[in-house]
């Protein structure tokens, strides 16, 4: 399967919403689980990947046992170069845009190309874009944080990721974060930008999905909703379906 053909389709039919897990934090069997329910709820893709990742093997582990359990596309969504499985279907190939180390906007990535060359893994370019609070991966990262109302500048990097040939943008607040990407600044990135918007970090419930998919999400990208209360992937998942721009 071509991953980021496949995600193209999709998109004709609307917004869309990936499952994120993170490898450290269950076993492979209820990461399994977890890419399960997200299936049957509706989500198109699962994404995994986590800010602080110790060794490759639990990320082979859990993409084996999520390959297991669904046919959804896997994707990595990777932290650094020890985060490549031979077992995933693609890896999102991301640089934080707004990082000031060179470790996380390019030094990792070249790391890990030739072993994604090895492995035949499909790398989906991507600008990865961190706003306040940015919470772990801000931290992690190393991110000059995005301010929640600075929409001129998070125009400014997701207009670069897309003049450097990237074929999505990420706005990410933060896995955990109380508020998410606001609205305003959803909308002025989407009005500046011709290739799709992801969206993640703080999105727990349905009112809050549709509203960025309103703004303009392209992609709603949820992860700690699915370890606490797995049944609001479904309201989450059906509150986006058939959200047009
Ligand atoms: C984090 O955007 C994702 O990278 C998901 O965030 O865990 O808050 O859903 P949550």
């Amino acid at each position: 399967m071509h991953v980021q053909n496949y995600i193209k389709e999709q998109l004709k039919k609307g917004t869309l919403h990936f499952a994120l897990i993170d490898p450290e934090r269950q076993d492979p069997k209820d990461a399994g689980r977890m890419a399960r329910i997200a299936e049957e709820a509706g989500s198109s893709a699962i994404m995994v990947g986590g800010s602080t990742i110790s060794s490759p093997s639990v990320v082979d582990d859990t993409i084996k046992e999520i390959k297991k359990q669904v046919d959804l596309p896997v994707i990595i969504f990777p932290s650094s170069s020890k985060c490549i499985s031979r077992y995933a279907d693609a890896i999102f190939f991301m640089s934080l845009l707004n990082s000031r180390n060179p470790d996380y906007l390019i030094e990792e990535q070249a790391k890990g190309s030739l072993l994604i060359k090895k492995f035949n893994i499909e790398p989906i370019p991507l600008g990865y874009i961190v706003v306040e609070p940015g919470m772990e991966v801000g931290k992690v990262g190393e991110a000059n944080l995005i301010g929640r109302d600075d929409c001129d500048r998070a125009i400014r990097y997701a207009l670069a990721a897309q003049y450097l040939g990237m074929s999505f943008v990420y706005l990410e607040a933060g896995s955990g974060a109380n508020e998410a990407i606001p609205d305003e600044m959803i909308r002025s990135v989407k009005k500046h930008i011709d290739i799709p918007l992801i969206v993640g970090g703080g999105i727990k419930e349905g009112r809050t999905a549709i509203e960025k998919a309103k703004a303009g999400a392209d992609i709603i990208v949820t992860g700690s909703i699915l370890e606490k209360d797995k049944n609001s992937i479904f309201e989450i998942v059906n509150s986006i379906k058939g959200v047009r721009k």
